[in-house]
């Protein structure tokens, strides 16, 4: 018996299913102070998770409930589903089944905290790394402090009123203060176990595990929402911890693992120095499960040099996921940055890249997001072009981006529209009314600015997505508030050959195609799947007509 027990929910409802990782990070942190700790998977039961939570919660009353908020919405601007409504309805029927409060996280929760923690009708919340503030929350609630002396917590007044508790400087007179992440343990993975994350589970229902090598990210990207969800530094894990995590996954059985840092070959000589343990194991111990390792990376296209790929093959690594997201350099310019506002990579890089992994057969996808500012016909077929030319396994193609309130991009978007008019370009297929944003200094509130990029003033949701304007669309699509680029998905589709449809991916719209790139709810996924196929699916999807239609 324990301190106490907390309850873990994973509210997920989308299939293919992701290990809820983020569980078995709190899992442990709770459990090596003292606590009893419980995990109620909701996405192997999402026809019925009602019933799930009714007979959990019939026998059981924790101290604190905590839910892991993966995803807000699809980000997708070809199909754009919102899951927050789902989310609402399992943290409501959890309110109505016990008196325990509920704190919520996770890295689509953290894209806006505020905003959530008032939807969700909530007391707690917490932006980015959650396993040492729930620890710190559960044990006030049991000593009965107030959970106002918790560093980092979302605090809901109420009306609209949340507020997020100082987080004290990582380092106080040389001595390092309260740090809301673990770095230096092995997190306990398990498989089988009634009540915890079962890892196998979803490996033989997804067909990837996971595993973290550091933290965060210190660049800053237009788009992207990572630094501010996760971290703006790169935290690194102890070597051993994640090397020991992966050695036991693949001894349960888990082989193929998909890395969960936002990059994983920024930070490259951490990065090295992990592959280079993986090497160590599978080469000193013939009975080591590492031997079974195969590594799925997301990476930028620098830093990446001859060693990292030397070793990413000789530890396993059986794909790369490459995100280039653009050639032309001019787009990239104030795209694509460091924290400090400077160009990384060139095009030329990911040429020099993809040639190396030539070498060894490894296969590659390159991820290129279309539609971002500045983006014409011109650049979007210079893009296809010089991607198409890359000798890849797979090139995928995005059309738009979800605005975010704290991406780079979104607060940009804000400021444009300076709460007086809208934005050519801003877009979402429900809004019903010209979308006018607001920077954060013109809202009474955190919560009245973030709510804004997701519900309308009526309190529909209403996902903001950006589609660049001086792309080839009538003037009645740039006009309307939910207009759809239609014409430059056509377009795009017909930059591609049709020889190369096998190995590309782009954005879909009712009718074009069979072929859907989203990985929710995918049928393509959802079919490789049942056939028992593993590992990143776009690795199959040049196979995909024979595996759809039985003859692979
Ligand atoms: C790897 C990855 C994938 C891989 C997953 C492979 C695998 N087997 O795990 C693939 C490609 C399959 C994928 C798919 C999708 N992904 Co993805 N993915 C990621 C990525 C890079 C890592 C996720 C992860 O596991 N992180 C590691 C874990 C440990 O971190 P964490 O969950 O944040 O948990 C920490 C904290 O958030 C917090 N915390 C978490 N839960 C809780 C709960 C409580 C109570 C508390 C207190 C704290 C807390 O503490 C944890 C430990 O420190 C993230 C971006 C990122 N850097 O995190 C995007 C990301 C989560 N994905 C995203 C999206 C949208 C998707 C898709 C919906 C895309 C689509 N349309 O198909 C699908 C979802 C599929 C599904 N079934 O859920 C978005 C979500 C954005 C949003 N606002 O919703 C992200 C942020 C990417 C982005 N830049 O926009 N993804
Ligand atoms: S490198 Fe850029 S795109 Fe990748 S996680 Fe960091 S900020 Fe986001």
């Amino acid at each position: 018996m324990g301190k106490a027990l907390v309850t873990l929910v994973n509210p997920n409802l989308v299939h293919p299913p992701i290990t809820p990782y983020a569980l078995d990070i709190l899992t442990t942190s709770l459990e090596s102070d003292g606590f009893d700790v419980e995990v109620v998977d909701l996405t192997f039961r999402r026809d019925d998770w009602w019933a799930v939570l009714r007979e959990y919660f019939a026998e059981r009353e924790p101290l604190l409930v905590g839910v892991t908020v993966r995803n807000t919405d699809t980000i997708y601007a070809q199909q754009q589903r919102v899951f927050l409504d789902d989310h609402r309805a399992i943290i409501a029927e959890i309110k109505a089944l016990t008196g325990a409060p509920v704190v919520a996280g996770g890295v689509g929760f953290s894209s806006m905290p505020f905003a959530l923690l008032d939807f969700f009708d909530i007391p707690f919340g917490v932006k980015g790394p959650g396993e040492n503030i729930i620890v710190r929350l559960a044990n006030a609630l049991l000593s009965g402090e107030s959970p106002e002396t918790v560093p980092g917590l979302l605090l809901n007044r109420g009306g609209g009123q949340v507020e997020r508790m100082a987080l004290p400087a990582a380092v106080r007179r040389g001595k390092p203060t309260f740090s809301p992440l673990n770095t230096m343990t092995r997190y306990t993975r398990r498989s089988g176990v009634a009540l915890k994350v079962d890892n196998l589970r979803y490996y033989r229902g997804g067909g990837l595990g996971n595993i973290l090598t550091k933290n965060g990210c210190a660049y800053a990207c237009a788009h992207c929402v990572e630094p501010d969800a996760k971290g703006t530094h790169f935290t690194r894990r102890a070597v051993d911890a994640v090397v020991d995590e992966m050695e036991l996954l693949c001894a349960q059985g888990v082989y193929d693992l998909h890395t969960t840092d936002s990059e994983f070959n920024l930070a490259i000589a951490h990065s090295k120095a992990v592959l280079a343990e993986v090497i160590r194991r599978r080469d000193t111990d013939p009975a080591s499960p590492l031997r079974q390792l195969r590594l799925w990376i997301y990476a930028q296209p620098t830093p990446f040099d001859e060693e990292l790929l030397d070793l990413l093959v000789q530890a396993g690594c059986a794909g790369i996921n490459l995100a280039p997201d653009h050639v032309s350099e001019d787009l990239l310019d104030d795209w694509k940055v460091t924290g400090r506002g400077r160009r990384y990579y060139s095009f030329e890089d990911v040429r020099r890249v993809v040639g190396l992994t030539k070498q060894y057969d490894l296969p590659v996808m390159v991820e290129v997001l279309l539609g971002m500012p500045g983006e014409t016909l011109e650049t979007m077929t210079e893009a296809v072009r010089e991607t198409l030319a890359l000798d890849v396994t797979v090139a995928g193609y995005s059309l738009g981006i979800r605005a975010f309130p704290y991406s780079p991009l979104g607060i940009q978007l804000a400021q444009q529209c300076d709460g007086r008019q809208t934005v050519p370009g801003l877009q979402s297929d429900t809004a019903t009314e010209p979308i006018i944003l607001k920077p954060r200094t013109q809202c009474a509130s955190v919560v009245e600015y973030e709510r804004q990029f997701v519900f309308d003033s009526a309190g529909r949701f209403r996902p903001v997505y950006y589609l660049s304007p001086l792309l080839p669309e009538d003037p009645e699509t740039l006009a309307a508030p939910n207009g759809r680029w239609a014409r430059s998905v056509q377009l795009l589709w017909d930059l591609v050959p049709e020889s190369e449809y096998y190995r590309v991916m782009l954005p879909t719209l009712p009718g074009i195609t069979e072929d859907d790139n989203n990985y929710a709810d995918n049928p393509f996924l959802l079919k490789l799947i049942q056939l028992g196929y593993t590992g990143a699916f776009w690795s199959h999807w040049p196979q995909r007509h024979e595996i759809m239609h039985g003859a692979a």
